[in-house]
């Protein structure tokens, strides 16, 4: 596949600084597909260098006129469409029209979203005799995973120009080639020179020497736990600004006036999406303990039918990781009643899509993220029981409550430890804050919420 062999800087593609490449495979027949650079310290300095050099033109650039470059990129990025979904198809092994809708599509309609608001945001309120400013907080540093990869970088870029913020991206390592493309869209979308510049690379490396940056006045990173920790406990030590999206494992709460039958199979969709890949996934279902035999047959049932629409993971670390969790809750006692820890071809990182029952909520299956098509359905005896397995992780990103009427389950999301609770299905909604409580992270990607998380405030007293 095209990939380009430098690194977008200063609104131009240089030779990298090193010239060690990382070789990007497909995860459906395990093929090199490309090389690209793997970005040294030196690269990101350079990057920086050209951030901080762009920051006072771009910051002072009226929000209308940034709202235009990023309405420019939108449509940038919607001409690309289908080169955007085949290339993720590449890299990450998803289904074409799987990527074709919301690999391409979600990401388009997010920066459409923050080109409406970089028009319509209040930058400036008035608080009694106090005018206070929302200024853009500078230099970004923007470290993103592979799940969903062209999304996970326009939730980060988009908002930060729209701040007037400028941006250095590492994107991960496994999806480097939708971020080349996402370089071009934006200078093909005539934004200036410096304000947003591409560093792929190693995370230990590349990725570690943008979070440590001293020109670097915020980080903000979507990933795992451990590396989460590493960099806000960096940000800490430097006194700065840290924006960490990490993992979950939301419940999927099924209430006893519930309609069985639909929350089951949504749930079971929401778990088998992107193979598992999603952090916001709802990897515990909770059943009464009544009708907990019936909704594990209809789960059974619907996961079995996912044989052939699912893609791999995204490499082998996480098909044996993913593997190593199933193995793990047939040892601690759980019934695998769908899929199972055996290959289904003998090529590509495959899992078959998987569901335990009779989980225990202390079993590492129902505590830990998996990051793959595994469903655990644990039983519940009444509410409160229900609620604390709910709250019963370290996480609280996303979740779901099912009902018969939109009361009983708004009542039971209210006591729910999560930043996102979908009552009776929900609809996705591309400008509603996203992010968690407890160890899922700090700060919210998204709509208005997640603009404010590269603003800075400041006040006049008159
Ligand atoms: O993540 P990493 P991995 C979870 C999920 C998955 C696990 C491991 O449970 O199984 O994490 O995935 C960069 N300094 N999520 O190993 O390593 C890295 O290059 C700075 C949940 O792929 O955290 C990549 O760009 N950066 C998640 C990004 O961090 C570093 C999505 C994420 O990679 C770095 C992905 C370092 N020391 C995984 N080390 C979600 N919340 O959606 C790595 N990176």
């Amino acid at each position: 596949m095209k990939a380009h062999d430098g690194m977008y800087i200063g609104g131009a593609w240089r030779p990298a600084a090193g010239q060690d490449t990382i070789p990007v495979v497909n995860p459906v027949d395990e093929q090199v597909i490309a090389h690209v650079p793997a970005g040294t310290p030196e690269d990101v300095d350079a990057a920086v260098g050209a951030a901080r050099a762009a920051l006072p033109g771009w910051a002072a650039t009226p929000p209308a006129e940034r709202a235009e470059r990023i309405a420019a990129l939108r449509d940038a990025l919607a001409a690309r469409k289908d080169e955007i979904a085949g290339t993720v198809t590449a890299e990450l092994g998803s289904p074409l029209p799987f990527s074709q809708a919301v690999h391409a599509g979600l990401p388009i309609a997010v920066a459409g979203s923050y080109a409406e608001l970089a028009a319509s945001y209040a930058f400036e309120e008035k608080i009694g005799n106090s005018t206070v400013l929302l200024e853009p907080v500078g230099v970004v540093g923007a470290i993103t995973p592979w799940n969903y990869p062209l999304h996970q970088i326009v939730a980060k870029v988009a908002p930060a120009l729209a701040a007037g913020c400028t941006v250095v991206l590492k994107p991960a390592e496994d999806t480097p080639l939708v971020a080349q493309l996402f370089a071009e869209a934006v200078h093909e979308a005539g934004v200036p020179a410096g304000v947003f510049n591409l560093v792929t690379g190693l995370g230990p490396v590349a990725g570690q020497a943008l979070a440590e940056h001293a020109g670097v006045d915020l980080v903000s990173f979507t990933g795992s736990t451990a590396v989460g920790r590493q960099i806000g406990a960096t940000a800490g030590a430097a006194v700065k600004p840290v924006a960490l999206e990490l993992g979950g494992k939301s419940a999927n709460v099924i209430l006893p006036s519930a309609d069985l039958a639909k929350a089951v199979n949504v749930g079971v969709a929401n778990v088998m999406a992107n193979s598992g890949q999603t952090c916001s996934a709802w990897t515990r279902m909770l059943v009464h303990a009544d009708r907990y035999e019936e909704a594990v047959e209809l789960a059974a049932a619907a996961a079995a039918k996912y044989g052939e629409r699912i893609g791999p993971v995204v490499n082998a670390k996480q098909r044996d990781r993913v593997r190593g969790y199933i193995e793990k809750g047939v040892a601690e006692g759980a019934r695998v009643v769908a899929g199972g820890a055996g290959t289904p071809y003998d090529k590509g990182y495959f899992i078959t899509p998987t569901v335990f029952a009779d989980v225990r909520a202390d079993m590492a299956i129902a505590q830990e993220e998996i990051f793959g098509p595994v469903l655990s359905i644990l039983p519940y005896a009444d509410e409160d029981e229900a609620l604390a397995i709910a709250n019963g992780t370290v996480y609280g990103l996303a979740g779901a409550v099912w009902a018969g009427d939109e009361e009983e389950a708004v009542a039971f999301a209210r006591r729910m430890d999560t930043g996102q609770v979908d009552i009776n299905g929900g609809r996705f909604n591309p400008q509603a804050p996203f992010g968690g409580y407890k160890q899922s992270g700090v700060g919210r990607e998204l709509g208005p919420h997640g603009l404010g998380e590269y603003l800075q405030t400041k006040s006049l007293q008159f």
